[in-house]
């Protein structure tokens, strides 16, 4: 089986992905997509010209969600979705929060305006960023917090794909020079903290914040 993985460095969608083919071990190759340019071919791969996308021996896979539960059929270690019915139904729960909501404001609000915008010769909107950062952002952040009273991990004992899918979007939080206030959100800034430090985030965090400290000069 050969497996390409279609997208770019700074997305939260592939990094995601990215973490979890090295947690399981699984070899592929990287193939560059700009999703502000892509080839003319590509909807024939991802129907939205979205990244990532996957291709597995001639058929392809679009969205980390989708890519995600394919790998962990293909390689169930280490399990990054729980078992027990109601745990399983949370964990798709909060990714599809993180994915969706968290990504909605803290990665297209923040970091897409103070860093993508000006890589593309567009203009940062600050007053947008900060309408997101005082009134759409805490209520988002107060519920993971709360959810994560007491606990490691989103769901159950382990790590599932939701911590892994907010571990990714904190990491375009923190390129857009935000983080998780830990005197507001103390639950929160530790599990970014832990996510942080897991090996495949450390990597690419370091990798990528030489190029996030050029873009911001
Ligand atoms: N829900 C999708 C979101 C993917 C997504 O929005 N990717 C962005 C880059 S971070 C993209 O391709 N944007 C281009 C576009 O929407 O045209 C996933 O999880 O894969």
């Amino acid at each position: 089986m050969t497996m390409k993985l279609y997208g770019a460095a700074l997305s939260p969608f592939v990094r995601k992905t990215r973490v979890v083919l090295a947690l399981k071990g699984l070899e592929y190759e990287s193939v560059h997509v700009d999703p502000n340019n892509p080839p003319p071919d590509y909807e024939k791969i991802s129907p939205m010209k979205r990244i990532p996308a996957l291709e597995v021996d001639g058929q392809y896979l679009a969205d980390s969600a989708a890519i995600c539960a394919y790998l962990e059929r293909i390689q169930p270690q280490p399990a990054l979705y729980p078992s027990d019915p109601m745990a399983y139904a949370r964990t798709l729960w909060f990714e599809r929060y993180i994915d969706y909501d968290i990504a909605a404001n803290c990665t297209f609000g923040v970091f897409r305006n103070r860093i993508i915008m000006p890589l593309i010769g567009k203009t940062c909107d600050e007053d947008k960023v900060q309408h997101y950062l005082a009134e759409k952002i805490p209520p988002l952040l107060a519920y993971l917090d709360r959810e994560l009273e007491g606990r490691e991990y989103l769901v159950g004992d382990s790590l599932t794909i939701a911590d892994i899918a907010m571990g990714s979007q904190m990491v375009n939080f923190r390129h857009g020079g935000e983080c998780v206030d830990p005197q507001r959100y103390p639950n929160l800034a530790a599990h970014t903290e832990r996510m942080h430090a897991l090996a495949p985030f450390a990597a690419t965090i370091e990798k990528e914040s030489a190029f996030i400290e050029k873009v911001r000069g």
